[in-house]
């Protein structure tokens, strides 16, 4: 990042979030479509108005997978996955049965999905088994060393990825395989992070809307609707809103295309041949505050939820926490560790970097020190806005933060003490 996206950045935030309304007005398909763009362009064009985008195959070209993984006539090579993968057991959702608001699954070896898979194209795209979708693989956490990929430079400022690294128990990168006609039903993603995806072979069509715009697609009870193409959305009666809903905007995304989903943009999407995708959910300095409203908002449901007890249980607060960690994935002291351990990172660049800048390569990896010191002190300022938000949050006052270490206040203290030291 240099100075002036930084300078930009920050103004940017300052001045606060616009609204969505520019998106309602869907942008034509090649104005979404990317060959030449550098970082400070993405970050200034898509990352800080949080708007999507299709990046050219050019992006894709060096992947060993886009060859290996893919047969001449562009459909996967079976042979290949069989083995190098053959034995991993992945999940695979049907697409067929509807389970609250997404797909049941169930783990197999990627050995019997791939069987599946060739009977079914044998059989004209249809099994008694149903349609099958084998997604969200960690892919990267079994096989680390694989090189089959590497996230575009774009994609680098990754908090989410570093954090779940750092802590050693979890990542959001995947590998999604799947037949014609196998889909993603209507949802926003984990903690409102962004996603990438990138088509090693197939195509992909998405159907993307804006934030808020998910209000219209609720029915009666506040339920988000299922399928977003479905024509019980028709009924009145039933989705009284929908007919204020925006057109979503619609993206096919050929083989070797990346795409780009903004933060907490609901979306749906279609396999429309053979697919073979790579998907990873990320979030940085530009959507931290999407994911701090996010949990305050789920937290207001849980406790809406468990209102009546609120005077009869001493430890209610507690509780709550509970049920947000068990929604969600993450609870307010977590919160706090997440933005603990990336504002660390990201002092500890900066300090190595102020001595010596060879330093910096050594300690950290080639991706976080490539995006430079501006990068790391935006970090810091966007750390320092949304602890500041979390310490003045009642709820989260109401914990023992007593248990926390370094203690909030410290820690926001030492970051505005970096800050203010740093000659940027
Ligand atoms: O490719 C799919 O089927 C779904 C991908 C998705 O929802 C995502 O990358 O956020
Ligand atoms: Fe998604």
């Amino acid at each position: 990042m240099n100075k002036e996206t930084l300078n930009t950045a920050l103004t940017f935030f300052q001045r606060g979030r616009p609204s969505c309304e520019q998106f309602h007005q869907s942008p034509k398909l090649d104005d979404l479509r990317k060959t030449d763009l550098t970082y400070s362009q993405f970050f200034r064009d898509y990352l800080l108005p949080n708007a999507p985008c299709l990046l050219s195959p050019d992006f894709t070209d060096g992947w060993k997978c886009r060859r290996q993984w893919v047969k001449g006539d562009g459909t996967p090579d079976f042979e290949h996955l069989l083995n190098d993968f053959g034995d991993s057991i992945v999940p695979v959702a049907n697409c067929d049965v509807k389970e609250y608001n997404a797909n049941p699954k169930h783990n197999i070896p990627l050995r019997e999905y791939l069987g599946y898979w060739r009977q079914h194209r044998e059989r004209s795209y249809s099994s008694p088994q149903g349609c099958l979708y084998m997604k969200d693989w960690h892919m990267h956490r079994g096989f680390p060393n694989h090189g089959v990929y590497s996230t575009p430079d774009f994609f680098q400022s990754d908090w989410l990825n570093e954090y779940w690294d750092t802590i050693k128990l979890d990542d959001y990168r995947f590998v999604y395989m799947g037949p014609k006609g196998s889909w993603t039903p209507f949802h926003a993603d984990v903690f409102r992070s962004y996603s990438w995806s990138a088509n090693i072979c197939g195509r992909k069509k998405w159907l993307l809307f804006s934030p808020g715009q998910e209000e219209y697609l609720r029915d009666c009870s506040g339920n988000l609707v299922y399928d977003a193409q479905s024509p019980t959305l028709q009924d009145k009666n039933s989705y009284p809103k929908y007919s204020q809903c925006c057109q979503p905007i619609e993206v096919v995304q050929e083989a070797g295309e990346v795409i780009f989903i903004p933060s907490g943009w609901h979306h749906q999407v279609y396999n429309l041949e053979d697919t073979i995708s790579i998907n990873h959910n990320w979030l940085n300095g530009c959507n931290i505050d999407i994911m701090w409203s996010f949990l305050q908002g789920e937290l207001r449901a849980v406790q809406g939820e468990i209102d009546e007890w609120k005077d009869h249980m001493e430890d209610w607060h507690q509780h709550c926490q509970l049920l947000l960690k068990s929604c969600t994935g993450i609870n307010y002291s977590e919160f706090y560790t997440f933005l603990n351990i990336i504002s660390k990172s990201r002092m500890a660049i900066l300090d190595a970097s102020s001595e010596d800048t060879a330093n910096v390569k050594n300690i950290y990896p080639r991706e976080l020190s490539a995006l430079g010191p501006c990068h790391s002190v935006f970090d810091l300022h966007r750390s320092e806005d949304v602890l500041t938000s979390l310490l003045s949050n009642e709820d989260f006052r109401k914990l023992d933060t007593d248990l926390l270490h370094p203690r909030p206040e410290d820690m926001l203290h030492k970051i505005r003490e970096v800050l203010s030291a740093t000659p940027l």
